[in-house]
């Protein structure tokens, strides 16, 4: 169909997003987002991309006709925004269609951190309920926790509204205080922690947020401090992370992001005050489906109608050049 436009994909993405490309597009695959793949028939033709890979400078310009990639995830830190936007190319992700599931993966790791449920429930399957007698009673417990959102966007203040249900206080650090936000303001990220027990990191990734939760924001957190990350591994210097954890610096941790994915370090993994899941955050059949279409719809929208319906901040004024 050499008419359609085409689509390219490096790596690997969502089977219904595939499905839907290959329906209305001409779709190219390549096993890695790196220059030396992309053949000169395809930096030819292909205008667009979705990706769920690292998309940097270096492989943005071997498409010269490349005009948007739509990333498949709300954090966008994989792809060269900036570059990208510079070179005239729109970028999109796949916001609010994910808050909900991800706040609840918030919660439910928040849960099973302090009350330990994974352990009461290995214990159970175990069979040591039967031989031993019931679990011992969790150390942590979620009653009279303060918690500290660190990111008050969309996914961090569907946070906080579940918690504030849980009746707990909130309060927040963010690049700016919000006006419409009810939740105490921190302008540094280490004098939040110092005024909560427990830390919930939403942040995007990225340079801005590198290693912003270091052994100072530890310390401040407290030894009965609980931290939580749901958003990137790269905002988190992990080497202090359990280093804190090991020493008691602080009292436990939930994680479902790390600094290299899918590697999880020994050291992490052999502590018993850690609860860690394997980036599940958004990972429901229900919310993946509605991730891949709003991919596939940025693509269609922008080649129909000349506009994205997600654009990032840093390419939301581009707009389509005409094709020819
Ligand atoms: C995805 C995510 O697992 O939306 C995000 O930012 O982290 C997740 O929903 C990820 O983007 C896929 O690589």
């Amino acid at each position: 169909e050499t008419n359609k436009t085409a689509i390219l994909v490096p790596g690997k993405l969502h089977a219904h997003a595939m499905e839907r490309i290959g329906a209305n597009f001409d779709l190219l695959t390549i096993e890695k987002a790196a220059p030396e793949l992309v053949t000169e028939e395809m930096a030819e033709k292909v205008r667009g991309m979705a990706a769920m890979t690292v998309v940097d400078a270096a492989f943005i310009d071997a498409l010269p006709n490349l005009e948007i990639i739509a990333n498949f995830g709300v954090g966008y830190d994989t792809v060269d925004a900036g570059h990208a936007s510079r070179r005239d190319v729109m970028v999109t992700n796949t916001p609010d269609i994910l808050t909900e599931e991800v706040a609840d993966t918030a919660v439910g790791l928040l849960l099973n951190t302090v009350r330990e449920f994974p352990r009461a429930e290995t214990w159970l399957r175990a069979g040591r309920w039967t031989r031993e007698g019931g679990y011992p009673s969790s150390r942590g417990s979620l009653r009279g926790r303060t918690v500290g959102i660190f990111g008050m966007g969309r996914i961090g203040r569907a946070i906080a509204h579940r918690l504030v249900a849980f009746g707990l206080p909130i309060a927040y650090h963010n690049r700016r205080p919000l006006t419409d936000v009810p939740y105490a303001y921190h302008d540094t990220l280490v004098g939040l922690a110092a005024a909560v027990d427990t830390l919930i990191c939403v942040a995007p990734g990225g340079a801005e947020t590198h290693h912003a939760v270091n052994a100072d924001v530890l310390k401040a957190l407290g030894e009965n401090g609980v931290f939580i990350n749901i958003g990137r591994g790269s905002t988190v210097d992990e080497a202090a992370l359990i280093t804190a954890l090991e020493k008691g610096t602080i009292f436990a941790a939930g994680l479902d992001v790390f600094e290299n994915e899918p590697q999880v370090p020994e050291a992490l993994i052999a502590l018993e005050n850690v609860s860690l899941l394997p980036h599940v955050g958004s990972a429901s059949v229900v919310t993946r489906q509605a991730m891949a279409d709003l991919v596939v719809d940025n693509l269609i929208s922008w080649f129909t109608q000349n506009r994205a319906i997600t654009p990032v901040p840093e390419t939301v004024n581009v707009e389509r050049r005409s094709a020819s």
